[in-house]
């Protein structure tokens, strides 16, 4: 329903679900699926998201190439790479539920790659122990939001593009809607419903070099903080070992790990496969936090490639079985860089790709502790821990986004009447998206956003220490303040410059709360690694970060992880 007799324009839905990559599409399917009237909203165009950048595959034991696996080896191998902080519940109904939510997703028109006897192929992706990422040559990703978008605009959600949302509003303790804009004429909006579901991706443009495009600003993230609700883990972002690192205007561009599945080797510039010195049983199939220092080591030591990075050669396999297996890649670097990767290495170096930490959910439903929100994909937090493997943030958002929908659509159903929105609230959320209009004299958002992305990449990079930890916690209260009093020119009409400037709060409650739980995390442990804590260390093993706001300040502190019950213990056990 949308009205337009009210102060402003006001669209009312049982469920909003805010981000319409894998997550937001899953989400809204299956609340939409139950009756409900849904809105779905998005900053972009739809179909633009950044689960297309998980472009080698989907994680799912489905035992189509290797029969040994099942959900138990899935599960077992999701808790290794995430090195244990994982929540255990969630990596549980992940491994069980994936390989229902690939057929599903077959059912609604999904082309996969095939096996010669038809059945869904799958292929060797690091950390996997069997052949387990169901591909669609490099463009997985891609495919999967194809069908999603499919399915989900023939299911009555109502869709609202260039439409960014910057505050939830709160009826008492719950959730009552959502105030934003519109991108092109900057009109203000109101979402109200029983029910949000966050699905806004990761904060990957806070640092300098990362696969993520402009839409990755941390938006749930900081406007879920900013009524309250729990983030956790923080610290942990994952360096994607191989993102593209010549030419300078394509730097962090993703080089798939399907490179490395299909047989990619890594050298550096003395010829040799370095990571025969690191992980010798799985090499370039390692787990991408040890893949990624490995590559940094090799250059910071001298060894790399001419443009900073080290070489990734796939060639040997053949022009054909190239072309057919990695078109995108072949493309890409032939259109950006040059380079015949049929023909030669490619150069590779880590990227910013994906944030294992945000907000606490409830494993079974996505609610996050404030009653009403809910959180599925990149903005959740739990599923991966200290690192995630590659192809599980394709299944954990086709499984979270399912639960995530299900669960906001319970919540709406036992909801008798729609929650008020209360006008106070809307009137100051008005007067600050409205401040960075109010001063003549501020500095440009984007010259803040230039220092916020080389203080993220050089402090709270790959390799972290204590006393460049504690200056980039203060260097980030400089920043908040100069983001504080930016300026913008023009009207609200089209403005990338107050966008931005918006944008810029949410990126640095992100970097705040990763640089704080860096900072306290006094181990090195997947995508956290301190110099001067280079070991695991027995306290660390058995907490989570937490983050919350607490009047003006940010409240960094720990809290116990869920046990994992005995009859899972076991299968660690049955291993060894
Ligand atoms: O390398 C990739 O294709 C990315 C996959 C992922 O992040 O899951």
């Amino acid at each position: 329903m949308t009205s337009y007799n009210t102060k402003y324009e006001t669209h009312t839905h049982d469920v909003v679900v805010v981000g319409a990559g894998g997550a937001g599409l899953r989400a809204a399917i299956e609340a939409s699926s139950q009756g409900l009237s849904v809105a779905l909203v998005c900053k972009s165009l739809l179909g633009k998201a950044h689960t297309v950048m998980a472009e080698g595959g989907v994680a799912a034991a489905m035992a189509n190439v290797d029969s040994a696996d099942g959900w138990q080896t899935h599960f077992k191998d999701t808790m290794k790479g995430g090195k244990f902080l994982n929540n255990w519940r969630m990596a549980q109904l992940h491994a069980q539920e994936a390989p229902d939510r690939i057929r599903e997703l077959e059912r609604w028109g999904a082309v996969f790659d095939r096996t010669p006897d038809g059945r869904i192929l799958q292929r060797p992706f690091g950390g996997h122990t069997y052949r387990r990422l169901c591909h669609v040559g490099d463009r997985t990703g891609l495919e999967l939001i194809r069908t999603l978008q499919d399915k989900g605009v023939h299911s009555g959600i109502d869709v609202f593009m260039e439409c960014t949302l910057t505050h939830l509003l709160k009826d008492g303790d719950r959730i009552s809607g959502a105030f934003g804009y519109w991108r092109e004429s900057g009109r203000f909006v109101i979402f109200n419903t029983k029910a949000v579901i966050l699905a806004t991706g990761g904060i990957g443009k806070a640092f300098k070099v990362t696969s993520n495009s402009w839409e990755y600003t941390a938006d749930g993230h900081a406007m879920a903080y900013n009524i309250g609700a729990e983030m956790i883990d923080m610290e942990f972002i994952q360096f994607h070992p191989t993102g593209m690192v010549w030419p300078p205007g394509v730097k962090g561009i993703l080089v798939t790990e399907a490179v490395r599945g299909e047989g990619g080797r890594l050298t550096n510039n003395k010829g040799e496969r370095f990571m025969q010195n690191v992980d010798p049983e799985r090499m370039e199939l390692s787990t991408r936090d040890i893949v990624a220092k490995a590559i940094n080591r090799e250059v910071k030591e001298g060894r790399g490639s001419p443009h900073g990075g080290v070489f990734l050669d796939i060639s040997y396999r053949g022009a054909d079985y190239i072309k057919k297996k990695l078109p995108s890649m072949y493309h890409q670097f032939m259109e950006l860089a040059d380079v015949d990767i049929t023909k030669g290495p490619m150069e590779v170096g880590p990227t910013t790709h994906y944030t294992m930490g945000g907000l606490r959910v409830d494993p079974e439903s996505q609610q996050t502790n404030i009653p009403g929100l809910f959180a599925a994909g990149e903005v959740s937090a739990g599923m991966h821990g200290g690192n995630r493997l590659g192809g599980n943030s394709l299944s954990d958002l086709l499984v979270f986004g399912r639960r995530a929908g299900l669960g906001a659509a319970e919540f709406a159903k036992a909801t008798q009447q729609f929650p008020s929105i209360n006008d106070a609230d809307v009137e100051k959320a008005i007067v600050e998206v409205s401040e960075p209009f109010e001063r003549d004299k501020g500095e440009s958002p984007y010259a803040v956003h230039r220092d916020l992305q080389d203080l993220m990449q050089n402090k709270v990079g790959i390799i972290r220490k204590e006393a460049e930890l504690h200056e980039a916690v203060t260097e980030l209260q400089a920043l908040k303040e100069r983001a504080r009093v930016c300026s913008v020119e023009g009207s609200r009409q089209f403005n990338p410059g107050w966008h931005l400037a918006l944008d810029l709060r949410s990126m640095l409650i992100a970097s705040e709360a990763a640089a704080r739980c860096a900072l306290q995390r006094k181990e090195s442990r997947g995508g956290h690694t301190r110099e001067d804590f280079p070991e695991y260390d027995a306290h660390w093993s058995t907490v989570n970060s937490t983050i919350r706001k607490d009047g003006d300040a940010m409240a960094v502190s720990t809290s116990p992880l869920p046990e994992m019950p005995s009859e899972l213990k076991q299968l660690f056990e049955e291993a060894k």
